[in-house]
């Protein structure tokens, strides 16, 4: 009897625990998009991966199922089962208690990251159901969930046994909520990437992953046993690379230190840090010591070789990582996350055991690789001469930003001066501009028109770039400056807008024009994207004007197949728009900018490693890979609203 209480009392705390994730979901998994959808799968993974650092599983299967479940399975060595204090299974807590990371903490655990192991409880709250089956011990167990709640009967407190085994691991099947999510069909894309960038950090790990969904179903292994340095080849591999990946790796006061570099010929860097596998999107410690580190031992390689003379001073960081991708990993037994979204690596110790191992490592590699070290500092010379002629520009820019807040180029802006509140619409063409400019509300919603097509970026050198009336115009109306490989000058707090809505036709040239603008902000004003500042105006296609009633905006095809089928014998008028050059500021109001009425889609970065991939593939200069891209891809294609 007393058990049977004890039970109760601790099912009541579960109870509200999973409560507290159903009823803000975004607080534990960022966002209930297809993004957060992704990650209830990592989330899953990610504790197979510790159960492979802790050093018992070699094989995890991830399976896309056909009735749009996930099942991941791996072989370490299960999860405990025995009866825990509060009288449940062990499994149980792990699964339904939002703090069992902590109960299990051990040494075998120390280098987790992500949620430490309060995920599986968190995906468990947002599923419809979920299977667990355990091989441990001998045994076959079981256990059941529905939203989150137990859903099988204990036996005197034990799990149900299913049969025997000589095997080990853990098998987690669980079905998103659609209560919960936008959408409940995982992107194949975005998972296979993800677990092939773990296979890469874990390089002793095999990943197979499965998709049943399609007629054929798709078997894919990830083994990676060059780890890093595969990685940042594989980034590289539609670029025309300037070097062989260069490796260095060490410990130090109980951190361990990898990193990959490699140049490619290209315009801009892309340095990523991972600790204990976790990608962090704003970088932190590990980072600047890595740059720190690394500019130095090349400014004293510079001068030992005349590559700098006693005059000039020395190449500036950006220069000497302007074309370089690299990836930082590190291993670190307690690591700390900056800022809110957790996503910037805090710990001082990190900075300084990263700086020793390029300080002590980097010219080891560089004496025996003289080719290139050479071909490095040709990098850096190229760059600090671009840097010098672009200074001029950039000194213009920023002299020009400050005296014509209202006065830039064709910037209607809008009166307030309260960030928090304020739009900027980037219109396509004259017309649709002008039309905007009278439907808007002035007080808080700024108009600029831009002229067809940008520059694209992707293919343009940063010179070029800033050269670009189209590409300043934008800059100075943000007036938060750009980032680039030449000095990071770019202030997220000095941003105009809360949003920023690009705003074109919704037709092939609108999208391009779209893709042409999110490349540029990508490139050069990441934190736009990263904070969540870009959005893209969904106008509709088509007004219904019934005979009786209200008229309705449909924003698809989809959407008027639908609605003909729902109104078969009803008489009703169909406007088709063309563009928003065609509607009148009034519709244009209503439709697009209305914020009552209008639909945005707001930009984010689902994989910061494989966008950078694919805005080259899709923006880049190379034809094929982006035919190759756009035939895999036109079958999944599909609206996020
Ligand atoms: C902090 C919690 C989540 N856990 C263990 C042991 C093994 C183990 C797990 C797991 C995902 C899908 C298949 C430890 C850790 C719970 O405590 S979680 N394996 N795999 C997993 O979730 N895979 C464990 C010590 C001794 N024996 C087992």
């Amino acid at each position: 009897m007393a058990k049977k209480e004890q039970y109760d009392a601790s099912s009541i705390h579960v109870l509200e625990g999973l409560e507290a994730v159903r009823m803000r979901p975004g607080m534990y998994i960022g966002s209930t998009s297809r993004k957060g959808l992704n990650h209830l799968i990592y989330e899953i993974v990610d504790n197979a991966v510790d159960e492979h650092l802790a050093g018992y599983c070699r094989n995890i299967w991830v399976t896309l199922e056909k009735d749009g479940s996930c099942t991941v399975t791996d072989d370490g060595r299960g999860v405990p089962v025995d009866i825990h204090e509060k009288g449940m299974p062990a499994e149980r807590l792990v699964y339904t208690t939002l703090h069992a990371g902590g109960k299990f903490d051990n040494d075998a655990y120390k280098t987790s990251g992500g949620l430490h192991g309060v995920g599986s409880s968190v995906v468990n709250a947002l599923s419809t159901w979920m299977d667990v089956i355990i091989k441990r011990g001998g045994a076959i167990y079981h256990d059941h969930f529905k939203r989150g709640v137990p859903d099988l009967e204990l036996m005197d407190g034990h799990l149900p046994i299913l049969g025997k085994t000589k095997e080990t691991g853990t098998t987690v099947n669980f079905l998103p909520d659609p209560e919960i999510f936008d959408v409940t069909r995982f992107s194949a894309t975005e998972v296979k990437s993800r677990l092939h960038e773990t296979a890469y950090l874990n390089p002793a790990l095999t990943i197979v992953f499965r998709d049943f969904r399609k007629e054929e179903a798709e078997e894919i292994t990830f083994r990676e046993s060059e780890g890093i340095i595969g990685f940042v080849r594989d980034i590289n591999k539609n670029e025309e690379t300037l070097t062989d990946p260069i490796y260095l790796s060490g410990e130090d006061e109980g951190i361990e230190v990898q990193i990959a570099i490699q140049y490619v010929d290209e315009f801009h860097e892309n340095v990523m840090g991972y600790c204990n596998n976790i990608f962090n999107a704003d970088g932190g410690t590990h980072l600047t010591g890595f740059k720190t580190a690394f500019t130095q031992v090349m400014n004293s390689y510079a001068r030992e070789l005349g590559v700098l003379k006693d005059k000039d001073a020395n190449f500036t960081g950006p220069d000497i990582r302007n074309g370089m991708t690299a990836v930082v990993s590190i291993k670190h037994p307690d690591p700390r996350f900056e800022g809110q979204t957790k996503t910037k690596l805090d710990n001082p110790d990190a900075s300084r055991v990263v700086a020793k191992v390029v300080a002590d490592e980097a010219p080891h590699y560089f004496d025996r690789n003289l080719e290139t070290l050479k071909k490095v500092l040709e990098c850096a010379e190229k760059s600090a001469k671009i840097r010098k002629s672009t200074e001029k520009v950039k000194n213009n820019l920023l002299t020009k930003q400050k005296f014509s807040f209202d006065t830039n180029g064709k910037l209607a802006n809008c009166i307030s001066r309260d960030a928090s509140q304020c739009e900027i619409f980037i219109v396509e063409g004259d017309s649709a501009g002008g039309s905007a400019k009278t439907a808007r509300d002035r007080r808080y919603q700024a108009i600029l028109p831009i002229r067809g097509k940008i520059l694209n970026v992707e293919k343009a050198s940063i010179d070029k770039v800033l050269a670009n009336n189209e590409i300043k115009t934008m800059i100075t109306a943000f007036g938060c400056g750009f980032s680039e490989g030449y000095g990071n000058d770019f202030d997220i707090t000095k941003l105009r807008y809360d949003k920023i809505i690009i705003m074109a036709d919704a037709d092939v040239d609108g999208a391009h024009i779209g893709t042409l603008l999110l490349t540029l902000f990508y490139r050069y004003m990441p934190e736009l994207i990263n904070e969540g500042h870009v959005y893209v105006a969904m106008p509709p296609l088509y007004k219904v004007i019934p005979a009786k009633g209200e008229g309705v905006y449909l924003y698809d095809d989809k959407a008027l197949e639908q609605y003909r089928k729902r109104h078969r014998d009803k008489k009703f008028t169909l406007q088709r728009y063309k563009g928003l050059g065609e509607m009148d500021p009034e519709q244009l109001w209503e439709t697009t900018l209305n914020p009552e009425t209008r639909r945005l889609r707001r930009i984010e970065i689902s994989n910061p490693s494989y966008s950078s991939d694919i805005t080259d593939v899709l923006m880049g200069t190379d034809v094929p890979p982006r035919k190759a891209f756009i035939y895999e891809h036109a079958r999944d294609a599909e609206l996020d609203v």
